[in-house]
């Protein structure tokens, strides 16, 4: 059930990546638009043994910057979205970036359209490591839907 479950997931996005820190990045894609700002979103799954925290996005080329991890957090009937520095994941747990939650913004140079692929990386520290340490990235690629 579970193999079949992530075949699936590969057969949908093609992009189901791994690496030494036992993190996996799955479904990772961009909103398509003809301008001004997208929004990204990808589920991280921490399979080490330790918190792992997201400090940080980048993105190759120059269609995108001003890039920035956002919570949308709802008060009453207004939402509204705010810039975050960095974000915990727990040993053993998930965490979802998705519509009307977390997401990656940033700001768009040109047009992103259905189908499209950009490269980027997730920069990762370990829970309680000293910030002075370099960050670690996981090498992902965004397809553009919409
Ligand atoms: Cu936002």
């Amino acid at each position: 059930m579970k193999k079949s479950f992530f075949g699936l997931l590969f057969a949908m996005t093609g992009v189901v990546l791994a690496c030494t820190c036992h993190l996996e990045i799955n479904d990772p894609w961009l909103r398509a638009t003809s301008g001004g700002m997208t929004a990204g979103y990808f589920v991280i799954k921490n399979n080490g043994s330790g918190t792992k925290r997201l400090v940080g996005v980048k993105f190759d080329g120059p269609a995108l910057s001003n890039v920035e991890i956002h919570q949308t957090i709802t008060d009453g009937n207004v939402s509204k979205m705010v810039s975050i520095a960095e974000l915990p994941i727990e040993a053993k747990s998930s965490l979802e970036f998705k519509q009307g939650g977390n997401h990656v913004m940033a700001k768009v140079t040109g047009v992103l359209k259905d189908g499209d692929k950009i490269k980027g990386t997730l920069l990762f520290k370990d829970a309680g490591a000293d910030d002075s340490k370099p960050a670690e990235g996981v090498d992902i690629e965004f397809i553009v839907k919409g």
